[in-house]
């Protein structure tokens, strides 16, 4: 299977992030990628899709503030990554949010995601990476293309930020897809957490599925979306399915859940499926509470590969950099068998 990737994605490196109350190391190290790229053949460079694909899913007023906020940051004099620490829930909106903590206020919905003077360019080629896998599968010579992303995406809205995330990838895949002629998208989300942006993306559309497996928000990041009853609204009524998981579990449990999503999908009838997967699912994982083992993923993308649908998989989380070659390579080559 071709990967693709760009060097420019390692460039966004957040020194740290807020968690439990305490600033510590940032999980989504540039790391993850070179243990990535370590056990995989040479990665094909992207071309430049330019912003159009971006526009298409996110704001404006978003997408400028993502390429402005680490010089504002700077120009009024702050030290060190962008981040905000006040959020206008409940607030009333005004069109003049202009100081650096409002507009960083308004577009994050997190404190564990840092921005940085690299962040936008990481991010803009971490979307390319995707666009060209995109391109790459619809020229037809593979049924199956890796996007080795990062930054991940799919806690990113149209307008915000959060989760590590900045572009929603697999969004942008799937709306370039529509564009470009499929008359419906899955996408299947496999991360541990929910992707709450590609369901806000998509809540209210009937040409993209959005099926996701994650741990139970009750208990789990993040928090305010995932569960089983947000089912899609309007023309996207029934488009939305959230299997939410407890902690603790296994691969057994895992595929049973998988099922119903697979079958869902083949409902469905997509023309593309896009394949948001985490290695977060790992019971090594240092910030998830799954139990999955190393050998458990080739079981995990057999199962999604019997659907027989042109597929692109997006790079979303995972941060035990140890073993995330393992995990990567292990679900890539159940594509095959
Ligand atoms: C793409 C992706 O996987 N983003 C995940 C963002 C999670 N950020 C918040 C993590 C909070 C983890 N709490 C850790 C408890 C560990 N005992
Ligand atoms: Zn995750």
């Amino acid at each position: 299977m071709d990967t693709f990737f760009d060097p420019r994605q390692t460039a966004h490196a957040p020194r740290q992030e807020l968690q439990n109350g305490a600033f510590v190391p940032y999980a989504e190290k540039p790391e993850r990628l070179d243990a990535i790229l370590s056990v995989l053949p040479t990665p094909l460079a992207p071309t430049d899709h330019g912003d159009g694909p971006l526009r298409a899913v996110h704001t404006s007023a978003y997408l400028d503030f993502l390429q402005s906020i680490s010089a504002q940051w700077k120009a009024e004099g702050r030290d060190g990554d962008a981040l905000p620490y006040v959020f206008p829930v409940n607030a009333p909106m005004h069109e003049d949010f202009d100081r650096v903590e409002a507009r960083l206020g308004r577009f994050c919905y997190d404190m564990g995601t840092p921005i940085t003077p690299q962040s936008w360019e990481s991010a803009y080629w971490s979307a390319q990476t995707a666009l060209s896998a995109l391109s790459h599968l619809s020229r037809g010579d593979d049924e199956h293309v890796f996007a080795l992303c990062r930054p991940p995406g799919h806690h990113a809205g149209a307008s915000y930020c959060g989760g590590y995330c900045f572009l929603n990838n697999a969004a942008i895949s799937a709306q370039a897809a529509l564009n470009a002629g499929a008359d419906r998208v899955a996408i299947l989300d496999v991360d541990y957490h929910h992707g709450n942006g590609t369901q806000d993306i998509f809540y209210e559309r009937a040409d993209v599925l959005v099926a996701s497996l994650h741990a139970d928000p009750r208990t789990d990041y993040p928090f305010y979306w995932g569960r089983a009853d947000e089912t899609g609204k309007a023309r996207g009524a029934g488009t939305t399915l959230n299997l939410p998981l407890p902690q603790g579990t296994r691969i057994d449990a895992y595929m049973a859940a998988l099922e119903t999503a697979l079958s869902t999908i083949e409902a469905f009838r997509a023309d593309t499926l896009i394949v948001s997967f985490g290695a977060d699912t790992y019971e090594n994982d240092p910030i998830s509470h799954f139990k999955f083992h190393m050998d458990d993923y080739s079981r995990l993308s057999a199962a999604i590969s019997r659907l027989s649908i042109p597929t692109l998989i997006v790079m979303e989380g995972g941060y035990a950099v140890d073993a995330i070659g393992g995990i990567v390579s292990g679900f890539l080559d159940g594509f095959a068998s």
